[in-house]
């Protein structure tokens, strides 16, 4: 999968070398490190995770994929353990050249001759980074042109391929399988970060190596906040806790949310405004094809949500304009419906100017998620006060239509009722 990202990354440089930096160990107190993540377009580009590393892409060279990393000395390799010997590194990564970082001064020299223009992302440099920092002040490159590489990568990141689509189809099945150890634990009078812990424990348990961004484990009202991260109160008999979660499997993660009655059965009004949420995804998935856009799944979810809200009275003004159906539902569902998704969760990829008018390509990887959250301080019946719901899919774009990639975790009132029978 790396050697194919790197061929299409050479042919998008046009000939010129590129130097690409990774991600660097920062320190968080003391001693402590910071858990080392690689960055997302080091990884895309080689696969390679071990921090402090500098690749150069030479695309007229017959040795076209050189690994600059620190190669340990014996009084390290005493508190860190061995790294890699070149030998190995060049055989896993399929570099042809690797050094110590220690030589990048002197080779980049050789490596770069003649070059007038590269391709470096120069703003991964972190100050706090010594290492990197000081040999990259030492080398000349006043007479270089240097170009940002970050446009190829949002291009080529857009498209995911088979591999990429089997990893985050484990990524989100990691996910589904540990929500439910997670919500057939689940009792009124626990915690919210207890059923964290046992997502997260179980997540890795599975072989998640990581979460690809903070939980979100939100019980009633909480839900209305849309990005609650505190996940410490005490949850409730007669509360929905709203999930938002994703386990990260080889780099790649799933964002799938669902929103669980703690004692096993939604209320009825809980179950009208969840099926209007339910109703709004359904549509705006099937709206998510090849040759739609953005757009279209997002109002798809705003009619549908539309119609809900004014059924029940909370919307009572009838408007047959879509915008203005926009602008009545916004005080209720106001984020959008879609954002990529792929080694970060909320990917890089192209979207157009307006990314409403972005259209959806086979291969392409989106969430949809609409939500509706009824904050208690808003002029509605009290009965809808503090009830939060959202429901995320990740959804893959297909030549045909699209395939739900994290359809594993049921979203039907019936099913979802049904995996929590004790
Ligand atoms: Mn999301």
């Amino acid at each position: 999968m790396f050697a194919e990202n790197r061929k299409q990354f050479i042919k998008s440089l046009n000939g010129c070398a590129a130097i690409i930096i990774g991600g660097q160990q920062i320190i968080r107190n003391g001693d402590v490190h910071y858990d080392f993540r690689q960055s997302s377009n080091f990884y895309y580009l080689t696969g390679f995770d071990i921090p402090n590393a500098i690749v150069v892409v030479l695309p007229k060279s017959s040795k076209p994929f050189v690994i600059f990393t620190e190669v340990r000395t014996s009084n390290k390799t005493l508190w860190d353990g061995p790294s890699p010997s070149p030998k190995a590194i060049m055989k896993k990564y399929g570099a042809n050249a690797v050094y110590d970082i220690s030589q990048f001064q002197n080779k980049i020299k050789h490596l770069l001759k003649g070059e007038q223009v590269i391709y470096c992302n120069k703003d991964q440099l972190l100050p706090e980074n010594k290492t990197i920092r000081s040999v990259f002040n030492n080398i000349n490159l006043k007479k270089i042109k240097i170009i940002d590489p970050s446009k190829i990568f949002t291009r080529l990141r857009t498209y995911k391929s088979k591999k990429e689509i089997d990893t985050l189809q484990k990524a989100t099945s990691i996910t589904s399988r540990a929500l439910l150890k997670t919500v057939r634990s689940m009792q009124a009078g626990m915690n919210e970060f207890q059923l964290q812990a046992i997502y997260e424990g179980e997540s890795k348990f599975l072989g998640a190596e990581r979460q690809g961004f903070p939980p979100i484990i939100a019980s009633g009202a909480n839900a209305c906040t849309l990005h609650y991260i505190a996940n410490n109160a005490n949850i409730k008999k007669s509360d929905l806790i709203l999930f938002d979660i994703g386990a990260e499997h080889e780099y790649y993660t799933a964002d799938i949310s669902r929103t669980i009655p703690v004692n096993g059965k939604f209320t009825k009004t809980q179950a009208q405004i969840y099926q209007i949420v339910l109703d709004a995804q359904n549509k705006a998935i099937d709206a998510a094809q090849t040759g739609n856009t953005l757009g279209d799944v997002h109002l798809a979810a705003v009619s549908e949500i539309y119609n809900g809200l004014k059924k029940l009275k909370i919307i009572k003004r009838h408007f047959s304009d879509i915008s203005k159906q926009y602008n009545a539902v916004k005080k209720f569902f106001p984020h959008a419906t879609s954002h990529w998704l792929g080694l970060d969760v909320h990917d890089d990829g192209l979207y157009s100017k307006n990314k409403y008018e972005t259209i959806l390509m086979p291969g392409m990887v989106i969430t949809v998620e609409p939500g509706l959250y009824f904050q208690t301080n808003f002029n509605i019946d009290k009965k809808y006060k503090g009830i939060g719901v959202r429901i995320e899919d990740d959804i893959l774009i297909t030549q045909t239509g699209n395939r739900n990639l994290s359809a594993q975790f049921p979203r039907e009132i019936e099913e979802i009722e049904k995996i929590l029978q004790k």
